[in-house]
């Protein structure tokens, strides 16, 4: 069976490489989704990909991966990480192994992207990098894995 890991984005996302180039850079995320593949591809990995403006929805997608037999996944939350407590249950709930991951660097922004509801349940945080953040994060899950 092939082995699987998730890649979830949060809300507005799906607006990278439209606006707002200097704090998230001019990549779309089908572009770093795309690098991704590849990676996965030369790591005997494959890639399931989702993205969604809605709470839910995220949780429904931790669940699906976790019931699905995925390995671990990169998730972006985007503002959710702030907020959500149900994702962080959603990780607690499933044990699916996370690794939140960030483009911006959220500690040298406003007060309010300082907090993250998630951190202290996922594997571990990649925050700053713009697009490389992916796939440092997908790499260190997979170090993980094996
Ligand atoms: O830096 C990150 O990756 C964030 O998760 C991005 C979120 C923000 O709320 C978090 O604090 C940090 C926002 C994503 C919005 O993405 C856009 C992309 C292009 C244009 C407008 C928004």
């Amino acid at each position: 069976m092939a082995r699987e890991i998730l890649v979830l984005n949060g809300p507005n996302l799906n607006l990278l490489g439209t606006r707002e180039p200097e704090v998230y850079g001019s990549e779309t995320l089908d572009d770093i989704v795309e690098g991704l593949r590849r990676l996965a591809g030369e790591r005997g990995f494959d890639v399931r990909a989702v993205q969604s403006n809605s709470e839910g929805e995220l949780v429904d997608a931790i669940h699906a991966a976790a019931a699905d037999g995925l390995l671990g996944a990169v998730f972006n939350p985007g503002a959710y990480t702030h907020t959500s407590i149900a994702l962080r249950d959603a990780i607690t709930g499933t044990g699916l192994p996370v690794v939140e991951t960030h483009l911006s660097n959220v500690h040298a922004r406003e007060e309010f992207r300082h907090t993250s509801m998630l951190s202290g349940v996922c594997l571990g945080v990649v925050v700053g990098f713009g697009p490389t953040s992916y796939r440092l994060a997908f790499d260190a899950l997979i170090a993980h894995l094996d």
